[in-house]
C-alpha cells in the first residue's frame, strides 16, 4: 500500500499528544472493546484470573499501549517500505500468542473500532477523516500480518 509522509505524520502527532495519558487511554481502549464484545475479555488470562478491578490491573496499561505503539510503528514502516516490516521473530510470537488464546478475525474488527473511537475521544481537536483513515490503514496492515502468521502452519 502507499502511505504518505502526511499520513504517517497524522498518526505520529496524535500519538504524541495522547501518550501523556497512557494509563487512562489504555483503560478506555479496553473498556470500549469489551463493551462491544464482552466475551473478548475472557480471552485475556490476566483479566480472567484477576481479583482486582479492571482499572487497577497493572498489565492493562502496558498491554493496551503495545497496540498503540505497534500501530504507530506500522505507520512508519508503511511510509518507508510500503509494507509492514515487523521482525520475523516478533511476528511469529504475536501469531502464536493470538492463535493460542483463540483470537478470531471478528476480534480484530472490534479492536480496530475501539482503537479509532479511543483516539477520536482523546484528541477531538485534531481528529479528521484523514487521521482516521491513516490509523485504520496502519492498523489493518499490521492486523493482516498477524492474521497471516496465525494461519501459517508451524
Ligand atoms: C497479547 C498486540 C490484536 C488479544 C498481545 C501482545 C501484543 C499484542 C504485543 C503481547 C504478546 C506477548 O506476550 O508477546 C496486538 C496487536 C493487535 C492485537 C498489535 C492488532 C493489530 C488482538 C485482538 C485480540 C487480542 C484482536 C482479541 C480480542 C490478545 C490476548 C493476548 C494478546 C488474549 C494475550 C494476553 C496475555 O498474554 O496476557 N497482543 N494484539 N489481540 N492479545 Fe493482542
Ligand atoms: C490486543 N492485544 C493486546 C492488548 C490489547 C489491549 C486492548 C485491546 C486489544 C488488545
Amino acid at each position: 500500500v502507499t502511505f504518505t509522509a502526511e499520513e504517517e505524520a497524522l498518526v505520529l502527532k496524535s500519538w504524541a499528544a495522547m501518550k501523556k495519558n497512557a494509563g487512562e487511554l489504555g483503560l478506555k481502549f479496553f473498556l470500549k472493546a469489551f463493551e462491544i464484545a464482552p466475551s473478548a475479555a475472557k480471552l485475556f488470562p490476566f483479566l480472567r484470573d484477576s481479583t482486582v478491578p479492571l482499572e487497577k490491573n497493572p498489565k492493562l496499561k502496558t498491554h493496551a499501549m503495545s497496540v498503540f505503539v505497534m500501530t504507530c510503528e506500522s505507520a512508519a514502516q508503511l511510509r518507508k517500505a510500503g509494507k509492514v516490516t515487523v521482525r520475523d521473530t516478533t511476528l511469529r510470537r504475536l501469531g502464536a500468542v493470538h492463535a493460542k488464546y483463540g483470537v478470531v478475525d471478528e476480534h480484530f474488527d472490534v479492536v480496530r473500532f475501539a482503537l479509532l473511537e479511543t483516539i477520536k475521544e482523546a484528541v477531538p481537536e485534531m481528529w479528521s477523516p484523514e487521521m482516521k483513515d491513516a490509523w485504520r490503514v496502519a492498523y489493518d496492515q499490521l492486523a493482516a500480518a498477524i492474521k497471516k502468521e496465525m494461519a501459517a502452519p508451524r
